[in-house]
C-alpha cells in the first residue's frame, strides 16, 4: 500500500517538476515534496509503525524517490540558470570589434593660434607679452596717447562710453602707456587683445575685433628698425613672400607715422569685397613714438625714443588663412571652426 502511494508521489512530483515554468514554483514543488515538513518527510515518520522487513524495503524505496525527485530539481534548476544566463548575456552582448566612437579633440582658436606664434616670436626677440584691461579710463585710452579731445575717435560713432565716463578701449595702444609706466626705458612690449568699436559691421569690419600692440624703447630707435621688426613679423607669420606697401599714415601717438599694408590675400589684387575693392589690406599701422606719449608715460624723449605698431590681429588671421568674411571668426560656427 505505501508501497504504491511512494509511486505514484514520486511520478506525480516528477511530472510538477518538468512542469514547473518558474524557479518560484520549482522551489514551492521542492518545499512541499522534499522539505522538512514536507510530504516524503511525512512518509517518513510513520514509517515507526512498521515491521523491520517493511522498514528495510520501503526505506530503500523512499530514498531511491528522494535521490530521483533530487536529481529531477537540480537539472531543471540548471535549466533555469542556463536560460536566465542566457538571457543576461543576450541582453548584455557586445560587438568588440565594432570601431571605437570617435573621440574629437579640440582645438584653438586660429586667433589664438596666431597670437600665440606672434607672442613666441616676439619673445624670442626678447620682448615682454603685457595685458590691459577691456574697459579703460579715458586718459589712457586717448590723452596720454596724445588724442587731442576734439579727435574724431572719440565720437560717440567709434567709441562705447561707459556710464562712469570709461571706455570699452578702442585699441591696444593705452596698453603702451601702461608698459612705459611699469617696465620704464629701455623696453621691448606687445599687448595682444580684444578691442570694441561702435562701427557698422561688414566683410572687413568688426565691432568687437583683436589687435596686437608692439613698443620698443630704446637708444637712437629709427624707422629702419621699425621696419627690420615689421618684416620679421609678416615673414614668420605668411612664411612666404606676400607683397606690402608702406604709406604715410597719421596717428597722434606717432611721428612719423606709417599704414603698412598687405596686398589682398582674398583675391590677389584685382578687389574683392574684404579689401573694399582696393586690392590691398590695412593690416599693420607704425611710426616713431610721439615725444608727448613718452613724457606722458614718464620717459624722458630727450634721452629716450622707439617705435610703436598696432597690428590688426584680426585681419591677419583672415589674410593668413584666406578668410573672406570677418563676422565668421567670432561666429561660434562648428562647420568654421572644425577646419582649424
Ligand atoms: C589703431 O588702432 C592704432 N592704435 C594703431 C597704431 C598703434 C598705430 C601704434 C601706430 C602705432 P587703426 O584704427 O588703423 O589704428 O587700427 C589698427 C588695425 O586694426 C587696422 O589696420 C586694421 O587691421 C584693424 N582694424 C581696425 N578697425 C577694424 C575693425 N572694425 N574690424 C577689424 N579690424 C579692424
Amino acid at each position: 500500500m505505501l508501497e504504491k502511494t511512494l509511486q505514484e508521489l514520486a511520478q506525480s512530483t516528477e511530472a510538477r517538476i518538468a512542469a514547473a515554468e518558474t524557479p518560484d514554483a520549482l522551489e514551492a514543488v521542492r518545499v512541499e515534496v522534499l522539505g522538512r515538513k514536507g510530504t516524503l518527510a511525512g512518509i517518513s515518520k510513520d514509517m515507526g509503525k512498521l515491521t523491520p522487513e517493511q522498514k528495510a524495503s520501503i526505506g530503500k524505496l523512499l530514498n531511491a524517490a528522494k535521490q530521483s525527485l533530487e536529481a529531477a530539481l537540480d537539472s531543471k534548476k540548471a535549466a533555469f540558470d542556463a536560460a536566465a544566463l542566457s538571457a543576461r548575456l543576450d541582453s548584455e552582448w557586445l560587438d568588440l570589434t565594432l570601431p571605437a566612437p570617435q573621440v574629437k579633440p579640440g582645438s584653438l582658436h586660429p586667433l589664438t593660434q596666431i597670437q600665440q606664434e606672434i607672442e613666441d616670436l616676439f619673445v624670442s626677440l626678447g620682448f615682454t607679452v603685457l595685458d590691459g584691461p577691456e574697459v579703460e579710463t579715458e586718459y589712457n585710452n586717448f590723452d596720454a596717447l596724445n588724442i587731442p579731445a576734439d579727435h574724431p575717435a572719440r565720437d560717440m560713432q567709434d567709441t562705447f562710453w561707459l556710464q562712469n565716463g570709461h571706455v570699452l578701449r578702442t585699441h591696444t595702444s593705452p596698453v603702451q602707456v601702461r608698459g612705459m609706466r611699469k617696465l620704464g626705458p629701455p623696453l621691448r612690449m606687445i599687448a595682444p587683445g580684444r578691442v570694441f568699436r561702435n562701427e557698422e559691421v561688414d566683410p572687413s569690419h568688426e565691432h568687437t575685433f583683436y589687435q596686437l600692440e608692439g613698443m620698443m624703447i630704446d637708444k637712437d630707435v629709427s624707422v629702419a628698425h621699425l621696419l627690420y621688426f615689421m618684416k620679421t613679423l609678416l615673414g614668420a607669420i605668411f612664411k612666404r613672400e606676400v607683397t606690402v606697401r608702406l604709406r604715410p599714415g597719421f596717428f597722434p601717438f606717432v611721428e612719423p607715422g606709417f599704414e603698412l599694408d598687405i596686398q589682398c590675400l582674398i583675391c590677389g589684387g584685382p578687389g574683392c569685397p574684404v579689401c573694399k575693392h582696393s586690392g590691398w589690406v590695412e593690416l599693420l599701422p607704425c611710426g616713431l613714438v610721439n615725444p608727448n606719449v613718452l613724457r606722458m608715460g614718464g620717459i624722458d624723449p630727450e634721452k629716450w625714443n622707439g617705435f610703436a605698431f598696432g597690428l590688426g590681429l584680426t585681419r591677419l588671421v583672415m589674410m593668413r588663412y584666406a578668410i573672406d568674411d570677418i563676422r565668421l571668426l567670432q561666429s561660434g560656427d562648428l562647420r568654421f571652426l572644425n577646419q582649424f
